[in-house]
């Protein structure tokens, strides 16, 4: 089978930000398909589309009480099956989130679960009290809470790794893994191309022994990456996937280079590639919330790691639960526009499959919120909370919070300049950015030189380029403020990729590999003499 999913670019969908159809001011599934020539014209062949099933949305969809129903504000079953016709008119292909690490505390299952002597009691993973009547184990959720929740209905704990509305699957239970892999038959019977699997190095637990204490996520030793996993993910492979032309793109939660090996050796049929976290945290401390300086070089160590410890990697700055990078690593004041483009530079020259999330191909921001009242993510809550139980003073805990919530990247696509940003015409779910009278793609889509036209271009650029697309990576310089790399085909090609992370202008040296000639910058020129300005990214073709 071909390798369809190596060739194209990933435009990833937070359905509830993306396009109202219908004015309640939450983006819904025909939305989505009034945009789908949109996404075409930018070059993505491919679409993640984060959750539409039913749910309670009290992780905003990552909480599902149906499978294979539509969450009503999203939609129908109709309008699904409408939008996967309607982007394969258009040659895109779309993969679903699969959730199956937890469903919400309102599926069916749950529901029956809480009867001890249901069948479905061994779906879910419940203990009894401890001796003094407490929970199991010392355990802590992603949301930093105990990760056990106490159900008076049939006098035991259930296990929860994110929010008591998720309580955890028992993937001891065979039975569970045959119900997903109905799940999965479903999907790609509808039209599917593959999944996007959410937290799917945590779905075993091997233990429920108490875990070292930390911070957060306490226990982790017990369920992350365990052994019990990958021979989860062989047998999903080998009875569902393997029928079918598609891939998996695994998230994976504090995951080790070695353990992400075997998750993706192709040999060992389990998934296709994986999302880590490890270079989008080279500024911070303790996970993410607080933070520290950043260092180029420090990037570019993590990302030769993964760029050469992988056959292939998915390359991603941005998704649902990170801040908008042009906030994060670029500068979205002075050098927005510049900065932004780098970082699009940074993205579409690394080896592996790129994902764009919406927005990010027009420079969105993080948002411009002023109070933590504004906020809707469950993970800024629970962190907030936890700071504030160690008397951490409200604007630090505001300073340390804000540039790292997940709501940044949750407000509403910024289509237009006019009152709704072209997202709705009624009243948000969450807060629209004031600069979308700015920021917006209808400005850009009209001008040759903005931040959309060249995530376009740079896109026609790799799309026919095997270099960009499948040449080995290796470093060639860093400092504190600068990265070089090579992109390399042995005996055929290579290119240089330089880009500058400052306000302040930077150089490297000029000699072997970072001479050449320009094909690509975000400044104009058209010589590289070893020095660059602030922000500016260089493109060079060596040989
Ligand atoms: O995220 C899993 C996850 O590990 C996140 O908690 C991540 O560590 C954090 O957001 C980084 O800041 C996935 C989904 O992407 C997220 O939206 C869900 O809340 C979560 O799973 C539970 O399903
Ligand atoms: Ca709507």
């Amino acid at each position: 089978m071909s390798n369809w999913w190596k060739e194209r670019v990933v435009y990833q969908i937070y359905p509830r930000s993306f396009q109202d159809s219908n004015g309640d001011g939450i983006g819904d599934i025909p939305g989505i398909i009034s945009r789908l020539d949109e996404i075409k014209e930018l070059g993505a062949g491919i679409i993640w589309l984060s959750p539409v099933y039913k749910s309670p949305d009290v992780d905003n969809g990552y909480d599902i009480s149906d499978y294979r129903d539509i969450n009503p504000k999203f939609g129908t079953m109709a309008d699904m099956e409408q939008l996967f016709a309607e982007a394969e008119k258009r040659d895109i292909k779309i993969i679903m989130d699969l959730v199956i690490n937890h469903t919400s505390d309102e599926h069916d299952w749950f529901q029956k679960s809480r009867e001890k002597d249901s069948p479905y009691r061994d779906y879910y993973i419940w203990q009894p009290p401890n001796a003094d009547g407490k929970a199991p184990n010392n355990w802590t959720s992603f949301f930093m809470e105990s990760a056990w929740e106490f159900d008076a209905k049939s006098g035991e704990y259930y296990l929860h790794l994110f929010h008591e509305k998720q309580p955890d699957l028992n993937y001891r239970n065979p039975k569970v893994i045959e119900e997903i892999k109905e799940i999965m038959h479903f999907w790609m019977k509808k039209g599917a191309a593959g999944f996007r699997c959410d937290v799917i190095n945590v779905i075993y637990k091997s233990s429920f022994d108490d875990g070292i204490h930390r911070m957060a996520v306490t226990g982790r030793e017990h369920f992350v990456s365990q052994e019990g996993m990958h021979e989860i993910l062989k047998e999903l492979r080998r009875d569902v996937l393997d029928n079918y032309d598609c891939f998996t793109v695994g998230e994976s939660a504090m995951v080790s280079l070695k353990d992400a090996r075997l998750l993706c050796n192709p040999e060992r049929k389990e998934l296709d590639m994986i999302f880590y976290f490890d270079h989008l945290q080279v500024d911070r401390l303790i996970e993410k919330y607080i933070p520290k300086k950043f260092k180029a070089s420090k990037l570019l160590n993590i990302l030769t790691k993964w760029q050469q410890g992988l056959d292939w990697n998915a390359v991603y700055l941005e998704n649902h639960d990170q801040p908008r990078i042009v906030s994060h690593y670029g500068n979205d004041g002075e050098f927005w526009e510049r900065s932004a483009k780098m970082l699009a530079t940074l993205l579409l020259t690394l080896k592996g499959t790129p994902f764009i999330y919406q927005g990010q191909e027009i420079g969105m921001t993080n948002f411009d919120y002023t109070s933590i009242s504004q906020m809707d993510d469950l993970e800024t809550l629970g962190v907030d909370r936890l700071l504030r139980s160690f008397w951490v003073p409200a604007f630090l805990r505001w300073k340390w919070i804000m540039p790292c919530s997940r709501d940044n990247a949750r407000t509403p696509m910024q289509w237009s300049d006019k009152l709704g940003a072209g997202f709705t015409t009624g009243e948000p779910w969450l807060g629209i950015n004031k600069n979308h009278t700015r920021v917006n793609v209808e400005e850009q889509k009209s001008r040759a030189t903005s931040i959309w036209n060249f995530y376009k271009n740079m896109i026609i650029l790799r799309a026919s380029n095997e270099t960009l697309k499948y040449g080995d990576f290796a470093p060639v310089y860093s400092d504190k403020q600068v990265i070089a790399y090579t992109r390399t085909i042995q005996g055929d090609e290579q290119y240089a990729i330089i880009l500058n992370f400052s306000d302040n202008p930077g150089a490297t040296p000029f000699e072997g590999s970072l001479i050449g000639k320009v094909v690509v910058t975000n400044t104009g020129r058209d010589t590289y003499d070893g020095t660059l300005k602030p922000w500016e990214a260089v493109v060079l073709k060596v040989w």
